[in-house]
């Protein structure tokens, strides 16, 4: 129990955690373990999954009154160039690629990217293996992941492959799945989690909700420790707020070069004596990850 502003009338202040954004409000999940539809504050601004909250009871809802201090933020570009709340108080993000949908890599560095920007960790997940027809084209890929200090994990939320490893990645942490949509992030949520489904239609029911497309992040404990958010795959974060600098630190194998160019301003393009050029040149930078960078620098319209 804590006391609101002085001045107010006393109200009983509960601690709660934000486990999905609805629509029509929050999910606040209490102490006990119960959710609670809540709506919140409107001077509280943006609240997001994985936000602590203090919140009080209602007639039959909740009201979030108090957002708790956050150790993270990811955000995301949304209308009028707006910045969204995607997730607080990640510690990791995995990001989910699958040989169906055709990978996307430009979108898996994006979301690396983003994430080391927030200091969060990353992992990568190839979803789908007992699809993997061709996986030493993936294997190339993933092998660059994997030097530049990537986990990189191959499962099957079909078969259940891999599934183990994962688990232990995920341990003790709060996590989010992030990805194009298709890749089976709710199917490894589903698999990872065995009471999901139940949760998920009881939420999407009370708030008026479809129950096939995942259309708002959802917060989920695992059973061993730790907590996993499945984001929709329309929720593609970070750049917004990043300049070309920061992209450049979020390529994290380009970090120790880019104080040995030619230039303080190096926009490592076709500037004279690039370090980061010269690396690619020489095979220490993997090319394909460069070409990307370049790719991204041009998405956010910094070049
Ligand atoms: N063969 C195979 N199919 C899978 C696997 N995991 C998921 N699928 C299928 O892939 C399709 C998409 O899975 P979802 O879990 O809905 O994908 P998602 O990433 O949550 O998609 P969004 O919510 O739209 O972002 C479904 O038809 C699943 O049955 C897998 O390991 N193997
Ligand atoms: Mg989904
Ligand atoms: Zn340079």
């Amino acid at each position: 129990m804590a006391t609101d502003r002085p001045g107010r009338p006393v109200e009983d202040l509960l601690e709660g955690l934000i486990v999905s954004h609805l629509g029509q409000g929050l999910a606040v999940e209490g102490v006990d373990g119960t959710i609670i539809l809540c709506h919140s504050r409107r001077q509280l601004g943006p609240v997001a999954v994985g936000d602590r909250v203090l919140w009080s009871k209602q007639e039959d809802q909740g009201r979030v009154e108090q957002l708790l201090p956050r150790h993270s933020l990811l955000t995301r570009p949304g209308h009028g160039g707006r910045i969204r709340p995607v997730a607080a108080n990640l510690d990791q993000v995995a990001v989910v690629v699958a040989p169906e949908p055709d990978p996307d890599w430009l979108l898996v560095d994006q979301y690396a990217a983003a994430a080391e920007h927030r200091s969060l960790a990353v992992i990568i997940v190839i979803n789908k293996v007992d699809r993997l027809r061709q996986r030493a084209g993936i294997e190339d890929t993933l092998e660059t992941f994997r030097n530049i200090g990537y986990p990189c994990h191959l499962v099957s939320a079909k078969t259940g492959e891999g599934l183990d490893e994962l688990k232990s990645s995920l341990k003790g942490r709060l996590s989010i799945l992030s990805g194009q949509s298709g890749v089976g992030k709710s199917s490894l949520t589903n698999t990872l989690l065995p009471g999901k489904n139940l949760k998920t239609r009881e939420l999407s029911e009370k708030a008026g909700l479809g129950r096939h497309t995942t259309t708002s992040a959802m917060l989920y404990h695992l059973p061993d420790g730790g907590s996993l958010i499945d984001s929709p795959g329309v929720a593609v974060f970070g750049l917004a707020e990043m300049t070309a600098q920061d992209l450049a630190q979020g390529y994290r194998e380009f970090r120790p070069f880019l104080q040995h160019c030619q230039f303080n301003d190096c926009r490592h393009l076709k500037d004279k004596g690039c370090a980061l050029k010269e690396a690619v040149t020489e095979g220490s930078i993997d090319g394909a990850r460069y070409d990307r960078f370049v790719k991204l620098l041009g998405k956010m319209h910094l070049i």
